[in-house]
């Protein structure tokens, strides 16, 4: 059974860890996000992809939700005496590994082929897939002019009034064969506790990526990153609010509209399940830790084959 996940940062990770956690090794292909990625210190940067990554090696940061566990920081610290800049972290050992995949991108490898390589060496089983070889990068336009994605989310903290979104290069992004692939053959698609507009938005604008969800035979099931009227991590519910829109999960499932046969939203948010025209999942979403990410992830991949049987 092949399940496939959009995912973006750390919610998207956490949900990703519970997905593995509950299938067989290799059952699950998690299709991450790139347009948070950007060059710094020389160096590309994928904190969607690491995100992921981490999670599902078990050695990211729990407390941040992005980085390494055991991290050190004495480049970081050198680099600052140096006059880089610093107001983007990066750890000791999470440099070496964009030092290695800069290596590996110089000798022309594809992204694809370098996330596949530093899964296998972290030891881990699920496939993870890049939304595109091709660069987007997500601009975020607010108030203060427009900011690429690190400066609005990480040096900004996201404080600008955002107005809108531009996914520079998705135009001429192309699906990669694997990615392809990975919906053609996929049993379900879930949709992670995401930022919609800065997660799942990059992935759904690779020409031709919607589609082939909306086509695929599996059906399409979303959880709700927002809770009891807020997010759970991120700017989310600022954003909502921004664009005058309610900070509630019919706000995400009717941005996600016609592609979704199935939406999971939180037990606190029970009173609103009637006016989600959809089947939903009524349940406790908060991951505070692996069997709570697990047994998600158990109750969603239940609910969501269920559809496909009605169906
Ligand atoms: N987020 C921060 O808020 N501050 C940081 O210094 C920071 C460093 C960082 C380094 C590597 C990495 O993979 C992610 C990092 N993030 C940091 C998180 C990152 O900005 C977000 O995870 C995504 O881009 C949004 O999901």
């Amino acid at each position: 059974m092949r399940i496939v996940a959009l995912a973006g940062g750390v919610g998207g990770a956490k949900f990703a860890a519970g997905l593995q956690a509950d299938l067989p090794p290799g059952a699950l292909t998690v299709i991450v996000n790139t347009g948070d990625d950007f060059e710094h210190w020389g160096l590309p940067i994928c904190p969607d992809i690491d995100t992921v990554l981490y999670g599902l090696a078990g050695v990211d940061n729990p407390q941040t939700g992005w980085g390494r566990a055991a991290e050190s920081w004495a480049v970081l610290t050198e680099m600052e005496r140096l006059g880089a800049e610093r107001w983007f972290r990066l750890g000791d050992k999470d440099l070496a590994l964009h030092l290695r995949r800069s290596q590996w991108l110089r000798q022309s490898l594809s992204l694809t082929e370098v996330t596949d390589r530093l899964r296998r060496i972290l030891g881990v089983p699920s496939r993870i897939l890049p939304m595109s070889d091709d660069p987007v990068r997500t601009l975020v336009h607010t108030d203060e002019g427009d900011l690429p994605f690190q400066e609005y989310f990480v040096r900004r903290r996201c404080e600008p009034t955002f107005l809108s979104l531009t996914y520079i290069g998705a135009a001429s992004a192309t699906l990669s064969p694997e990615v392809a692939e990975a919906f053609r053959t996929a049993a379900q698609i879930i949709i992670c506790p995401s930022n919609p507009y800065l997660s799942v938005d990059p992935i759904l604008s690779v020409p031709g990526l919607r589609d082939l969800a909306r086509e695929s035979p599996a059906s399409v099931v979303a959880i709700s990153p927002i809770v009891g009227g807020q997010a759970v991590k991120g700017p989310a519910a600022k954003m909502m609010r921004e664009m005058g829109a309610s900070v509630s999960p019919l706000t995400v499932v009717d941005h996600f509209a016609d592609l979704l046969d199935g939406f999971v939203i939180d037990e606190q948010d029970s009173a609103l399940a009637e006016a989600v025209l959809l089947p939903t999942l009524v349940t406790d979403t908060i991951m505070t830790d692996l069997p709570s990410k697990r047994r998600l992830a158990e109750e969603v991949l239940r609910f969501n084959q269920g559809l496909q049987t009605v169906e």
